[in-house]
């Protein structure tokens, strides 16, 4: 180094010129008129020879000011790094120093070449008295610095909340120490934080504790849906069977038929749903309003049959149940004696004779007596006497023909006597031959003398047809369980649970017609000794099998999900009306309905049930149940056809004991359209006593 030659101050007393530290600025900040740290001699101002500062200034040479920097150098230089402070004491302050090592102390150019001339200048002196502000250039982060305080050759960076650090360049992070006093969420950010919270809760005003967002402020938030607040969100409810469309903002119906929820049919509806089983396939539904269940007797009935018996009944058609032919050699006589039970006044018990042209005789009964038709050459009579004998017992009846008459006896009592001319045998081919058909006639019922409804629901038993000993019809009936007769029977109509009979029957109360005047009535009553508590009592079906209205035992109400047992009355499958009856206490129940364009009333054992319509609705129903009317209808007995389960509330049969009167007319079951082949029309097996 050139420099340390005298300098031209030597010997001057200038004791004020400290001179230096301004090197440490980098050149292309130019240097504030106010500051005090102008160095350079050619300056203006900056006459050594003028003080600059008050209080004791010493003049020094570079080096002795590298010297006396360096007891102070820790506070000199701290606006260096400390490794760039280190270097500049350690090379070029301790000992001189050439450019190279200036350079890379500064590593940079402008900073060594504004540097490196004022350090070899011999003018190169620090003022100590003087130290500029070491505020300047400004060392503090602006950011987070509230002021910036000069020190003797040193700063203080007063930081603004939130910052740290000597030039408060370090943010604190407020999160760390008890969430920065936030109710939720803390947000560090630089020189603060922020407090947040989580969804649904929005920040007080104390900015730190968050409160739950009442959304249902909002009118709109549900719709039409009620709102309910909640800690934190909301939920927008809906009636039972609804759920909330969240883009509709709409309660919507809940399809429970795509739950899988019934067992059998399903028949969604809003806000609900109803399950349906197939009662004429003999379920219902049981008590979890989902799945089917057998219907079970609840009452039984003494079904036992009696194999020496043979039932009369059997065949809806009328024809005969037992047709037999006797072939004789000898001229013979009919005789005919037999055991007869009945509570069915009429039907045929049997026929003998020849063709239905020629000469034979009908046993029959109508109203409760015997009647006789013959005809004999053509010639037909008939008589009718003697007392009834439909009445449920046992009696023995014979018929007997004889030279010139026909007797009748019941319990060996003569009851007609009748004369006659000519044989029943005819002789054919060299025999005498009889045809005689039991239950039914040979031939068309149009072709008998007075007609006559064929069926008779009546029992046989100790049968002797011509003194003959009869095996086969025995062995018959004893291997045929429907040709015989209940062992005991009462008065009513036994229904098995398998079928229905239907009858055409006319509503209208005038013969004008329902167009005319618009009258009808349906007025009905049942007398049942039920044995299940499901099963269809009588309806009145369209011809498109519409079940228009329907009377039924149910054991639940569908819509009020009630389980009892109950009559219910429908127009269609809505219960119109409603009344409980207490149906597995053995005993007779009254079930009366009438319905009329005025109203309707069901009522079970003189006790009228409650109506399940409003005026309105019942108004309209019958109105339907007219439009019905209109057409035809078919009045079922017992069950209903092949329609679907939801036609109606119930679709299972009927299963018990039964006596319909409709309009005031008891229905003969021998007089329907027709009737389920189980169904006996006028006997009834009696109930077995409950079990202890
Ligand atoms: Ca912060
Ligand atoms: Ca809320
Ligand atoms: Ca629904
Ligand atoms: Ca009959």
């Amino acid at each position: 180094m050139e420099g340390g030659g005298p300098s031209i101050l030597d010997g001057v007393g200038v004791d004020i010129l400290i001179y230096g530290l301004c090197f440490l600025s980098p050149p292309p900040s130019p240097i504030s008129p106010t500051t005090s740290c102008s160095p350079h001699p050619s300056a203006p101002g900056l006459d050594p020879g003028v003080p600059r500062a008050t209080g004791t200034a010493v003049l020094l040479r570079a080096r002795e000011a590298a010297q006396f920097l360096r007891s102070r150098q820790r506070r000199a230089y701290q606006i260096f790094e400390e490794t760039k402070q280190g270097h500049l004491e350690r090379e070029c302050i301790e000992e001189l120093c050439v450019k190279e090592e200036a350079r890379e102390v500064f590593e940079n150019d402008p900073e060594t070449d504004y540097f490196y001339p004022r350090y070899m200048d011999p003018f190169f002196l620090l003022f100590t008295s003087d130290l500029p502000d070491q505020c300047i250039p400004y060392p503090c982060q602006k950011e987070g610095t509230l002021t910036c305080q000069d020190l003797v050759a040193n700063f203080f960076c007063q930081c603004k909340p939130g910052w740290k650090g000597r030039t408060c360049d370090q943010d604190i992070n407020e999160c760390d120490e008890r969430n920065g006093g936030c109710n939720q969420i803390c947000y560090n950010k630089p020189g603060s934080f922020d407090c947040g919270c989580y969804a649904g809760y929005s920040l007080r005003p104390d900015s730190k504790t968050c409160e739950d967002v009442n959304e249902c402020s909002e009118p709109d938030a549900c719709g039409e849906a009620l709102c309910k607040n909640l800690m934190g969100s909301y939920t927008c409810l809906c009636e039972e069977g609804y759920k909330f469309d969240n883009e509709k903002k709409v309660c919507q119906d809940v399809d429970e038929c795509e739950e899988k929820l019934c067992e059998q049919t399903c028949v969604n509806s809003p806000g609900s749903y109803t399950c349906h089983c197939d009662g004429r396939g003999g379920v219902k539904l049981s008590h979890d309003m989902n799945t089917c269940e057998d219907i079970l007797p609840c009452v039984s009935f003494n079904t036992a049959k009696s194999i020496k018996s043979l039932y009369l009944g059997r065949m809806f058609s009328g024809t005969p149940v037992i047709r037999l032919r006797f072939k004789r050699r000898q001229p013979t006589r009919l005789v005919a004696e037999f055991d007869f039970r009945t509570f069915d006044p009429e039907g045929i018990l049997f026929f003998a004779g020849g063709h239905r042209d020629s000469t034979w005789i009908v046993l029959a009964l109508r109203g409760g007596r015997l009647e006789l038709q013959l005809k004999f050459s053509g010639i037909g009579r008939v008589t009718s006497s003697g007392p009834t004998i439909n009445h449920g017992s046992w009696q023995t009846i014979s018929v007997e023909e004889l030279e010139r008459s026909l007797v009748i006896k019941v319990n060996k009592d003569a009851v007609m006597k009748i004369a006659v001319s000519g044989d029943l045998f005819l002789l054919d081919k060299g025999l005498y031959q009889l045809n005689l058909t039991v239950g039914g006639i040979p031939f068309k019922n149009k072709d008998l003398i007075q007609p006559i409804n064929p069926r008779l629901d009546g029992c046989m038993r100790g049968w002797n047809w011509l003194n003959g000993e009869d095996t086969t019809i025995q062995e018959t009936v004893k291997v045929n369980h429907k040709m015989q007769c209940f062992s005991v029977t009462g008065r009513g109509s036994y229904f098995p649970g398998s079928g229905f009979a239907y009858f055409d029957l006319d509503y209208t109360t005038s013969s004008a017609g329902l167009e005319a005047n618009g009258s009808w009535e349906i007025e009905a009553t049942a007398r049942i000794h039920p044995a299940t508590d499901t099963g269809v009592l009588l309806a009145l079906v369209s011809q498109d099998k519409a079940i228009s209205l329907s009377v039924a035992l149910v054991d639940f109400h569908s819509t009020k999900k009630l389980k009892k047992q109950l009559v219910i009355l429908a127009i269609e499958n809505v219960a119109v009306s409603l009344m409980e009856i207490k149906v597995c206490d053995g005993q007779e129940h009254l079930v009366e309905i009438s319905v009329t364009g005025d109203g309707v009333t069901l009522a079970v054992d003189g006790t009228r049930g409650q109506s399940e319509l409003s005026p309105t609705q019942l108004e309209e129903r019958l109105s339907t149940l007219k439009g019905y009317l209109q057409s035809p209808l078919t009045t079922f007995v017992g069950g209903l056809p092949d329609v679907p389960v939801t036609s109606a509330p119930v679709t299972a049969f009927y299963h018990g004991c039964m006596t319909v009167k409709v309009n005031n007319k008891t229905l003969d079951l021998d007089e329907a359209v027709y009737k389920h082949g189980d169904i006996t029309s006028h006997s009834c097996p009696p109930i077995e006593p409950l079990p202890q």
